[in-house]
């Protein structure tokens, strides 16, 4: 925080030297740069992975003048903590969720919207497509985000886990305090659903469920195991009611500081990071899912009727807010 307040007084010619580099000692005379990144997730998580390979390549191809340093499992603090740090240059690389992003350049809220893909291949192809593209331009040219949009990066489905009782039917999640990521969308969610949502950051949840300040929470196979989360709360119900990609953001304040030829090739290794990222993903799932039940996990299938009347749950959550987004969603649901 002190750091924070210093780059924000010291003005625009300090950010390129204190948030370029924490890293003073090495920059400077040979114009070598360390880009900070920071992750939620430990090492060796896709989304951690694909940046830190990420890395290596920038490193290679700029010769070492140009690399990245991870800052992984929360170490610089919740997701809200990195975009804030993202967005004032205290730190380049930030990847998290479009679930906080949404509440910044609120087109992006589209992708938060409760079942707005058919699956996982559906959301990758949207977000490989012109869509994806367009969105991605929409938070870099917004003046209020302070962010370049990167890329996006796979995040599979979240689905419900609690530590009370399975959860095989919608009627089930009445009564349990579920936390969600911060966005309204989510808390209506689920609410919509019956259960009690409650807002709160990654980093404060492992406490929360321990300590029964929530009964649940949602998440993706690899983030419900990396977490340790199903240590307790040991049902995971398949309700894959939100299917939201990750993105990767730059720091705008950094970025205008790189030349066009750094920027080009930061882009486009950033490419190459989102279809390595999905490869690593398709395999961590996997294991996390293995992992889980052989920890003794109960991990409940939904099937497809009652999957059905979790879908029409969240229909206030498509009134309230699926008119803004109605373009775009048609869109969405075109791509096959
Ligand atoms: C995980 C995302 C991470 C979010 C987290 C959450 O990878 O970016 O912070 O969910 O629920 O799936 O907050």
């Amino acid at each position: 925080m002190i750091v924070r307040r210093e780059i924000l007084k010291s003005g625009a010619g300090a950010l390129v030297t204190a948030g370029f580099a924490g890293m003073a000692g090495r920059a400077g005379a040979q114009g070598k740069m360390v880009l900070k990144a920071t992750d939620v997730h430990p090492l060796g998580y896709p989304t951690v992975e694909a940046v830190v390979r990420m890395g290596k390549k920038l490193e290679a191809a700029t010769g070492g003048r140009l690399s990245i340093q991870m800052y992984p499992s929360m170490q610089l603090g919740g997701e809200k903590e990195m975009i804030e740090q993202a967005q004032v240059g205290a730190l380049q690389l930030a990847r998290v969720s479009v679930g906080p992003v949404g509440p910044i350049v609120d087109e992006l809220n589209v992708f938060n919207m409760p079942f707005v893909f058919r699956d996982i291949p559906h959301m990758n192809k949207v977000i490989d497509g012109p869509i994806g593209d367009e969105l991605l331009a929409k938070l870099t040219n917004s003046p209020q985000s302070r962010l370049v949009g990167l890329c996006w990066m796979d995040a599979g489905a979240r689905s419900v886990y609690n530590s009370k009782k399975p959860v095989r039917t919608v009627d089930d999640l009445k009564g349990l305090k579920i936390r969600m990521m911060g966005n309204p969308i989510f808390v209506d969610t689920m609410n919509a659903l019956g259960g009690n949502g409650i807002a709160m950051g990654f980093d404060q949840l492992y406490n929360a469920l321990q300590t029964g300040v929530v009964d649940g929470a949602e998440n993706n196979p690899p983030s419900y195991e990396s977490g340790k989360h199903f240590q307790v709360a040991r049902y995971y119900s398949l309700t894959e009611h939100l299917i939201i990609p990750e993105i990767l953001l730059f720091s705008k304040a950094s970025w205008e500081k790189l030349s066009k030829d750094d920027q080009a090739l930061i882009a486009k290794l950033a490419k190459e990071a989102q279809q390595e990222e999905r490869k690593l993903w398709q395999e961590r799932e996997a294991q996390s899912l293995e992992l889980i039940k052989k920890a003794g996990v109960e991990v409940i299938v939904i099937p497809p009727a009652e999957k059905k009347r979790f879908q029409e749950a969240v229909k206030p959550v498509w009134d309230k807010y699926g008119a803004k987004y109605a373009e775009l969603v048609k869109r969405i649901q075109a791509v096959n």
